[in-house]
């Protein structure tokens, strides 16, 4: 209550809905979507495997005490997780030969702590670990202070190809080499930022372009098209269905993206095509240009805090 209280008087008239404005507040960033969770959903492949369950809440339990700043924790994967890792990343290398440094091989699941001081140095972006599948408030908030909140389990052995919920290998081998690139790190910390303090209705359509981007994206280069969403990146079996005849492409265009319906749960009907990365990039900030807000961000690296300018 007091939370809403401060923001009711810095920007009058208007209620805004709460948002973080120092990198500290993203421990209160932290509301969970369970409808994935295998003691929750009875069609998750864990739903029925106590061990996997019990894993689970172990894992989620070092994310849930997390608070901003303090080092990584460090998971001791069995080899029976190592195992799922290994054929993910093997199976994807086959498609896609990508070199990697910071520990990613296919004999152990890098570390998140390792992971972070890499992207850190290329991007300024960092993790912060996330117990599961958050609200996209949340989530996204946390990208305007070049925050990845990271899951760190690993999906259940018996579906290795495809996981409709996040886990270590989407975030690894899916968003860890996107953000580590200046241009992509650039995109998704804007989308961050128009998503402060906006309205639900504004987030639904923000979070929409984010799917179609960040996660199922895809662009030409060359004149050929190309995956570049984490989602893709993660699960050959939908990356090699994304780039066959089956699916349809429609050009990407923000308007129309953003009220595009889609589901989570398989492989997506409908993939957007940009012309370029760089031309997703001018659309996307033309967009977030357009949604209203009675006050101005802007992220001040230096103090890894928001300034918030009232705008009558
Ligand atoms: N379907 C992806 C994968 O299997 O890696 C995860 C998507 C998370 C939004
Ligand atoms: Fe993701």
């Amino acid at each position: 209550l007091k939370r809403v209280a401060d923001d009711v008087r810095t920007i009058p008239e208007e209620k805004v809905p709460w948002f973080p404005r120092k990198i500290r507040d993203l421990d209160k960033c932290n509301l969970l979507i369970t409808k994935y969770d295998p003691d929750m959903d009875q069609d998750h492949p864990g739903f029925s495997d106590p061990e996997y369950r019990k894993r689970r809440r172990f894992i989620a339990e070092l994310a849930a005490n997390y608070k901003q700043g303090e080092p990584l924790p460090r998971v001791e994967y069995t080899p029976e997780e190592v195992a799922t890792w290994r054929e993910v990343y093997r199976t994807l290398r086959t498609i896609y030969p990508d070199v990697q440094t910071c520990g990613y091989g296919e004999d152990s699941i890098p570390q998140l702590r390792k992971v972070s001081a890499f992207l850190k140095e290329k991007t300024g972006f960092q993790l912060r670990p996330v117990a599961g599948l958050l609200s996209a408030r949340d989530f996204l908030a946390s990208l305007a202070f070049r925050v990845f909140q990271c899951t760190q389990y690993i999906r259940h052995a018996s579906a290795p190809m495809h996981s409709p919920e996040p886990d270590c290998c989407h975030e690894l081998l899916g968003h860890i080499p996107m953000l580590a690139d200046k241009e992509f790190a650039q995109f998704s910390q804007e989308i961050g930022l128009a998503t402060l303090g906006a309205s639900d209705e504004d987030i639904e359509r923000l979070s929409t372009l984010y799917w179609f981007t960040v996660e199922f994206g895809l662009c030409k280069q060359n004149g050929t098209v190309k995956a570049y969403g984490a989602g893709l990146l993660s699960s050959y079996g939908e990356l090699i269905y994304a780039l066959s005849n089956e699916p349809e492409y429609k050009p990407f265009n923000p308007e129309e993206t953003a009220i595009q319906p889609y589901q989570d749960q398989t492989f997506q009907p409908v993939y957007f095509v940009s012309e370029s990365f760089e031309d997703a990039k001018i659309k996307m900030r033309r967009y977030s240009s357009s949604i209203q807000r009675p006050f101005s961000v802007r992220y001040d690296p230096f103090t890894c805090s928001l300034e918030v300018l009232d705008q009558p």
